[in-house]
């Protein structure tokens, strides 16, 4: 099954990004749009896992959320994977606040999986909300991003890391496989 850990940011810090998009979807309808119930914050990518893993890899995700703090982020403005957005293939909003915490648990999360063998990619994730994908080739949403650059959503908390299942057919689909909350 195809996993990745993520924060689900509550509706209506989701909403503040949803109104500050909307106006922007039609004239960039060039991109493909992630619908907002798909939105999330991803911590860790594991890719193809085994299910005789599960067991292990839970009980290490669990551990890890238990060792770390709940996080005040807040969503701004937007950005491009890669680079300033010149010839992009991701739009994102971005993700501020308490980054250095969210950089830990993030770490800790993919330790966690690769102690359960699950080889977690660890580069350091800059953490973003992704809004949308270029359709086939890279892109210049320099000016979308120019067109986000005003917002600024207010605070909220992650209480708890979720351990998703990405579906790819016949449409993306992610299922909540487990979720363990962060200290209080
Ligand atoms: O949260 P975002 O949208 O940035 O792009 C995928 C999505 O990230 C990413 O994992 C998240 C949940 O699907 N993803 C998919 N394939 C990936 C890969 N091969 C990947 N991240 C890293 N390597």
């Amino acid at each position: 099954m195809r996993l990745f850990v993520a924060l689900l940011p509550p509706a209506d810090a989701l909403k503040e990004v949803e109104e500050a998009v909307a106006p922007l979807r039609e004239p960039w309808s060039s991109l493909r749009w992630v619908a907002p119930e798909l939105w999330h914050v991803t911590l860790a990518f594991l890719g193809e896992v085994s299910e005789d893993l599960l067991p292990d890899l839970t009980t290490r995700l669990e551990r890890a959320a238990a060792r770390h703090a709940r996080l005040t982020l807040s969503f701004a403005a937007a950005g491009a994977f890669p680079g300033n957005g010149a010839h992009a293939r991701v739009v994102w909003a971005g993700v501020y606040g308490e980054r250095r915490a969210f950089a830990r648990l993030a770490a800790a999360i993919a330790a966690g999986a690769r102690g359960a063998g699950v080889p977690a990619d660890h580069r350091p994730q800059h953490p973003h909300l992704t809004l949308a994908r270029c359709r086939r080739r890279p892109a210049d949403v320099r000016p979308l991003i120019d067109g986000l650059s005003a917002f600024a959503g207010r605070p909220w908390t992650a209480d708890a890391v979720h351990l998703m299942r990405s579906h790819q057919e016949p449409a993306i689909r992610y299922e909540p496989v487990a979720s363990w909350p962060l200290r209080a």
